[in-house]
């Protein structure tokens, strides 16, 4: 059977070989878990949203170069354009195989190659050579060399070194030399690293295997590349393989599974194995490997929870996809398949730990998880994410969502007002909720939730944590339940900034120390606001934050007031021309733009 059509908020199956009772139930599945989540999306930072899925067609992947035409950009979602894996075709190019010279000749109205926009506006077919940055994914006109969106050079070499590689392909000569180094590194680790000793990584090839199957205007960002540049860069520096401990994966059973999860969950999820392509909601995508993928993900989560808990292995890391933490007890979304980390948790209850503390630096709200674990005391779930007033995807995680049926206290919402949030307003949040309240808590085990989507550069996030702060969250966080650490990859989507990330991240649970950024901590006025108003709600539950909250007033009291006091003051007095003429100038800066684009030109810097 097949059903198809990009109906938003619903699953679509294409090639299904299930029947048709099935496939309408995974569609009831879908549409009843997603009623919910469509209503509060907005994020006007995703480039997706603002294009519209539909819009999205040509990926090639690895940053391939594809010919199309300059209108597939509108959202027509018609396929036409040149890819070299050969998933879409092209009636234009085709139309210049077969044709005669007199056929040609007769239909010449047809046959330009010529770029004649400007006597026929008209023309559709203006053939101008694009590529996708394999960096960010953002388009990219052919005769630009570095990404206009994030300056990744057209050929980048990431793939082969992480963020080691330099922005120029010819530049990875250089690069080989470290590379050959490799090999020593991994012989003299393995020899004197016991596995019970340190720093154990999941990975399995077999989760680069889910990706997106129909081909849109962008590469979807949750992509395979994401998991292939951190390893790059982890084999470059010579962590892993070298001085990490491989885990080797195995799929999470069923069991297991409906520890965190309901059937409707699992059932979708494991239909999704019998199609070409499925959606759980318009950016949640599968293909017939994606199952397969997300039991490797949880089944690697477990075993690396339980291997830490019981002191098989230091601590570790699990380098995994699809991520986990929107999806919850029943729905797949926000890119999610399985909740991961969840999974991850109740792995360490089995294995013996009483107290699990989850915190979530993704840039989004974990939902799924705080779905999950709302009424456990057991599990004290800690997420920072941008927020915006429930503006920002997936819209839930208020500072006054706090757990409920007796959970009460054991889930603390960090909910950032604004973009832009860095390094000083997390490590503030850390010193004063994160860390009292995780002390307090002392937990058997601590999973992260690591997102790295919070980082600069992310073109979802649009936050700006750099390395170094990753690394001193996680050093932060590292002193808790005797050192037992789990950070589990989920969202980002700039591979530079994921891979070097992550890398700062394993180092310190390798043991290296990153140089403290505790020192002259300043926080936004707004980030500043953001932990007031989580300190005022959680002191009823956290009586250790009372002292917090009267040490932050005295302290920091007065500089929220004088921050505003100093905005209102205007502190160049300007004449009354150059305010009418500003104005003048952005018009004709602005129009001189809307002109460019009504061509057809320069559209891409416009998405953002
Ligand atoms: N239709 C993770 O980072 N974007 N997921 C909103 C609304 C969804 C992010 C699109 C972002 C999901 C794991
Ligand atoms: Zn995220």
């Amino acid at each position: 059977m097949s059903m198809s059509g990009n109906i938003f908020g619903m699953i679509v199956l294409e090639g299904c070989h299930s029947d048709h009772k099935a496939s309408s139930n995974a569609m009831q599945i879908s549409r009843l878990a997603n009623g919910e989540a469509e209503t509060n999306i907005h994020d006007p930072n995703d480039p997706t949203l603002e294009q519209g899925f539909n819009g999205r067609q040509g990926n090639l992947g690895s940053g391939g170069i594809i010919a199309s035409t300059c209108h597939d950009y509108e959202g027509s979602g018609d396929v036409s354009g040149i890819s070299t894996d050969g998933m879409t075709s092209k009636k234009y190019s085709r139309q210049h195989e077969d044709m005669t010279l007199q056929d040609i000749y007769s239909k010449e109205g047809d046959f330009d190659d010529e770029d004649d926009s400007d006597w026929e506006p008209l023309e559709k077919h203006i053939p101008v050579v694009k590529w996708f940055c394999v960096n960010c994914t953002m388009v990219n006109v052919d005769d630009a060399i570095y990404c206009h969106i994030c300056g990744e050079h057209k050929e980048s070499g990431i793939l082969r070194h992480g963020f080691l590689a330099l922005p120029s392909q010819e530049a990875d000569s250089i690069l080989n030399i470290s590379s050959e180094r490799d090999g020593e590194l991994e012989a003299s680790c393995s020899r004197t690293s016991a596995p019970h000793k340190s720093t154990a990584v999941g990975f399995d090839d077999r989760m680069l295997l889910h990706s997106e199957v129909e081909r849109k205007s962008l590469p979807h960002p949750e992509r395979p590349d994401r998991l292939r540049a951190i390893a790059a860069s982890l084999a470059t520096a010579g962590i892993f393989p070298g001085r990490c401990h491989p885990i080797t994966a195995r799929e999470i059973t069923r069991e297991e599974l409906q520890m965190v999860h309901s059937d409707e969950n699992i059932e979708s999820v494991e239909l999704t194995s019998q199609c070409v392509a499925s959606y759980f909601t318009p950016d949640t995508y599968a293909n017939k490997d994606s199952a397969l993928a997300a039991r490797l993900a949880a089944g690697l989560c477990a075993d690396l929870a339980s291997a830490i808990y019981s002191g098989r292995a230091k601590n570790g890391f699990a380098l995994v996809r699809p991520p986990g933490h929107h999806a919850g007890v029943k729905q797949a979304m926000g890119f999610c398949l399985h909740n991961n980390a969840a999974v991850a948790a109740s792995a360490a209850q089995v294995a013996g730990a009483k107290k699990v503390l989850i915190v979530d630096w993704d840039v989004h709200h974990g939902n799924g998880t705080q779905e999950i674990f709302e009424q456990n005391k057991a599990v004290l779930y800690i997420s920072l994410h941008r927020h915006e007033g429930g503006r920002f995807y997936p819209g839930t995680g208020a500072a006054n969502e706090v757990g409920s049926m007796g959970g009460e206290g054991f889930c603390v919402n960090v909910p950032w007002s604004r973009g832009g949030v860095g390094d000083n307003d997390y490590i503030f949040a850390f010193e004063h909720i994160v860390l009292p309240i995780a002390y307090e808590f002392a937990p058997d085990i601590t999973i992260i939730s690591a997102g790295f989507d919070a980082a600069r550069g992310d073109p979802l996030g649009c936050c700006d944590v750099t390395p170094a702060g990753y690394a001193q969250m996680t050093k932060m966080l590292s002193s808790l339940s005797s050192g037992k650490l789990l950070v589990i990859l989920e969202g980002g989507y700039n591979l530079r900034s994921i891979s070097s990330s992550a890398t700062a991240v394993i180092k310190v649970l390798l043991g290296e120390s990153p140089e403290s950024m505790l020192e002259n901590v300043v926080p936004s006025r707004s980030g500043l606001q953001t932990v007031l108003d989580v300190l005022m709600i959680q002191n009823q539950f956290w009586p250790t934050l009372g002292s917090v909250f009267s040490d932050l007033q005295s302290r920091w009291g007065s500089f929220a007031c004088q921050e505003i006091k100093r905005k209102k003051r205007r502190r160049f007095v300007v004449p009354q021309w150059w305010k009418v003429g500003r104005k003048k100038f952005l018009h004709y800066i602005l129009s001189e733009q809307l002109r460019l684009n009504s061509k057809g030109h320069r559209k891409a810097s416009l998405w953002f």
